[in-house]
């Protein structure tokens, strides 16, 4: 059990996933959150890292930071997404060990399993067969990571643990144009079109793979209930079950939103893998079952998007 009083550093606070598990915390009463910025604290910079973790040696580390992207930002910058996330994984894991941090949760994504997994996917498919080409960078940068937290615990007897989350979506997430996850990128595009009253909105694809959506405060509970209640060196999948196509998905946002217009389709823009489903069962047997449905989580999110400017982030 995490003590209320325990020091937990939260790597990461500022983005999407890192602010749900921060406002988590403080509503079960956690009272000694540890937080950096980007400007205080470069998780790229291994000594920056070790300086930090030997000063405040955190009990408990939520690791959320990390370089993410759309399926274009991923494949447009390979280079830049494996580096990063690599480097920085590393430091933190490490600076961890080193500092005797009692227990970690790393999180990585669904796009870890071989890119024709058995459907839903089990915890056991990874490394079974070849990535999904427009992420394999960003999945190998993940699997290390929760290899290494695996090796750690085998080798030294760390409680380190892994959590590969499905795609996300929810408050604070990226607008940008172009580098955005598909979910808010429509809601973005279907607002200006309706403010704009245009007739038409361009999505990119066929609308024809298949996805599953998580609302980030589900997934920040179901990362506090991990924290308290899994030990093991195999992943844990954290979404929903439940899946639909991208087509079925700009109908549902567009309803939210209220754009009336139509729906094109640019197929020369990638779809990605095709279906991408994770099998919940391991989750559910340790207790926890999401509670937002996807059409209140969209609510929510599109309220979220009106009342803040719009966040980009390259
Ligand atoms: O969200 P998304 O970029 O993530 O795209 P992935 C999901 C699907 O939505 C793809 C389609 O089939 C896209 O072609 N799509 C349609 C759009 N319109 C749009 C749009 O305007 N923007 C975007 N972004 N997509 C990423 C991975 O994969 O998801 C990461 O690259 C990570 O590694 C993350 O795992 C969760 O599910 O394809």
């Amino acid at each position: 059990m995490m003590e209320k009083d325990a020091k937990i550093y939260v790597a990461g606070h500022r983005g999407m996933v890192g602010s749900a598990i921060c406002r988590a915390l403080e509503r079960e009463g956690y009272t000694r959150l540890l937080t950096r910025t980007h400007e205080e604290l470069d998780l790229c910079r291994q000594e920056q890292v070790e300086a930090f973790f030997a000063q405040e040696k955190p009990d408990y580390v939520f690791l959320a930071a990390a370089k993410v992207g759309g399926i274009l930002a991923n494949r447009d910058a390979p280079a830049d997404f494996l580096y990063d996330n690599m480097i920085l994984e590393m430091n933190v894991i490490h600076a961890a060990w080193q500092n005797r941090c009692r227990k970690l949760l790393f999180l990585g994504s669904s796009c870890i399993y071989p890119r024709m997994a058995p459907q839903p996917i089990r915890e056991d498919s990874l490394l079974t067969s070849a990535l999904e080409e427009t992420n394999e960078a960003y999945a190998l940068a993940k699997i290390s990571g929760l290899k290494y937290c695996a090796y750690l615990n085998a080798q030294y007897g760390t409680d380190y643990i892994s959590a590969m989350p499905t795609n996300l979506y929810g408050p604070g997430d990226n607008y940008h144009p172009t580098h955005s996850h598909v979910l808010p990128a429509l809601i973005r595009r279907f607002h200006e079109a309706k403010e704009a009253g245009a007739g038409e909105v361009v999505c990119w694809g066929t609308g024809s793979p298949l996805r599953e959506f998580m609302y980030v405060d589900d997934l920040a509970d179901a990362c506090l209930h991990l924290m308290q209640t899994y030990s093991g060196s195999e992943t844990v999948n954290l979404g929903t079950g439940e899946e639909l196509s991208i087509r079925e998905l700009t109908e549902l946002v567009a309803g939210v939103v209220g754009y009336t217009g139509k729906i094109l389709w640019d197929s020369s823009k990638p779809d990605g893998t095709p279906r991408k489903l994770l099998d919940v069962g391991k989750l559910e047997d340790l207790g926890y079952h999401y509670t937002t449905k996807l059409k209140e989580g969209i609510r929510l999110t599109y309220q979220d998007f009106l009342a803040h400017p719009v966040r980009v982030e390259r």
